[in-house]
C-alpha cells in the first residue's frame, strides 16, 4: 500500500472509530439485556405450618417444591412473623420456591448458602442475616413492599446471580441505632434490579458494598448511602 493509501485508510479508520456505535462496538461492554424474574414451576407445595430447621451442616435440596407458609404471619410489614426456614449454622438449601404470604422468609445464622432460591412474593422481608457469611447464589424475589434482604449482623452477604423485581430495598444494612456502628459487608455479582427505590442501602459507619456486573432498571438508586459508608461499583448500569 502507497503511503497516500494508508494514510487514507487511517483516515477512514479514524471515522469509524469516533462514531459512537463503533465505539460502543468495539470499546464497551455489551448492551444489558433485560430479563424478567422467570420462577421455575413448582413440582409439589408443601403447606409449612412450623418453621423448617435445617440443622448444622445440614445440606437440603428441595427438589423445585413450593413452600406455603400457613398460620405463621399475614405477609405484612407487621414485625413479629415466624420464618418459613431457619438455617443453622453451615446450612444451605438449594431448588426451593417460597410462596404467598412469604411471611418472614428464611432465617440464616451464618456459614449458609441458598442455591436457586426464589421468593413469589415476599412477606415482611425474604433473607435475614443473623450472622456470616451468607451466600445467596441464584435465584431472586419479587414484590416486596419493603426489603429483599434484612442484615442484622454485620455480615458478609453475598448475592450473586439474583433478579430483584418490585421491591423497595434490596439489601438493608439495619438502619437502628443499635447497628449504628456496624460495618455491613456486601458483594453483589452478576444481579440485576427491575423496579425499585435502592437496590443497597447502607446507613453505618465503616459499611461497605462491592458490586461487580449489576443492571438495573427502574430502580431509583443504585446505592442509598449515608453516615460514610461506602460502595465500589465495577460495570454497573442505571436506566
Ligand atoms: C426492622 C427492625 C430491625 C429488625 C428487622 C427484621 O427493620 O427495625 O431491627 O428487627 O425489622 O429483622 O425484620
Ligand atoms: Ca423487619
Ligand atoms: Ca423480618
Amino acid at each position: 500500500m502507497s503511503f497516500r493509501s494508508l494514510t487514507f485508510f487511517r483516515l477512514i479508520l479514524l471515522i469509524a472509530l469516533s462514531s459512537s456505535t463503533a465505539t460502543a462496538g468495539l470499546f464497551s461492554p455489551p448492551e444489558p439485556k433485560k430479563a424478567k424474574l422467570e420462577i421455575p414451576r413448582a413440582t409439589r407445595e408443601i403447606v409449612v405450618t412450623k418453621p423448617i430447621i435445617i440443622g448444622k451442616g445440614e445440606h437440603r435440596d428441595f427438589g423445585w417444591a413450593r413452600l406455603v407458609p400457613k398460620g405463621m404471619g399475614d405477609g405484612s410489614q407487621r414485625e413479629g412473623q415466624r420464618p418459613v426456614m431457619a438455617l443453622l449454622r453451615g446450612a444451605s438449601v438449594s431448588r426451593v420456591i417460597i410462596g404467598k404470604p412469604g411471611v418472614d422468609g428464611i432465617y440464616c445464622v451464618g456459614d449458609n448458602k441458598l442455591i436457586d432460591v426464589y421468593f413469589e412474593d415476599v412477606g415482611e422481608d425474604a433473607v435475614t442475616v443473623k450472622g456470616g457469611p451468607v451466600l445467596w447464589d441464584g435465584g431472586g424475589a419479587r414484590k416486596a413492599s419493603d426489603k429483599i434482604v434484612q442484615m442484622n449482623h454485620k455480615g458478609p452477604f453475598i448475592g450473586k446471580n439474583l433478579i430483584f423485581e418490585d421491591f423497595s430495598i434490596g439489601v438493608r444494612g439495619n438502619g437502628n441505632s443499635k447497628f449504628r456502628k456496624t460495618p455491613f459487608r456486601i458483594e453483589l455479582e452478576n444481579v440485576q434490579g427491575n423496579k425499585g427505590h435502592s437496590l443497597v442501602k447502607l446507613s453505618s459507619k465503616g459499611s461497605k458494598v462491592k458490586m461487580k456486573n449489576i443492571n438495573t432498571w427502574d430502580v431509583d438508586n443504585v446505592t442509598s448511602l449515608a453516615n460514610g459508608a461506602e460502595a465500589k461499583k465495577d460495570n454497573v448500569t442505571k436506566r
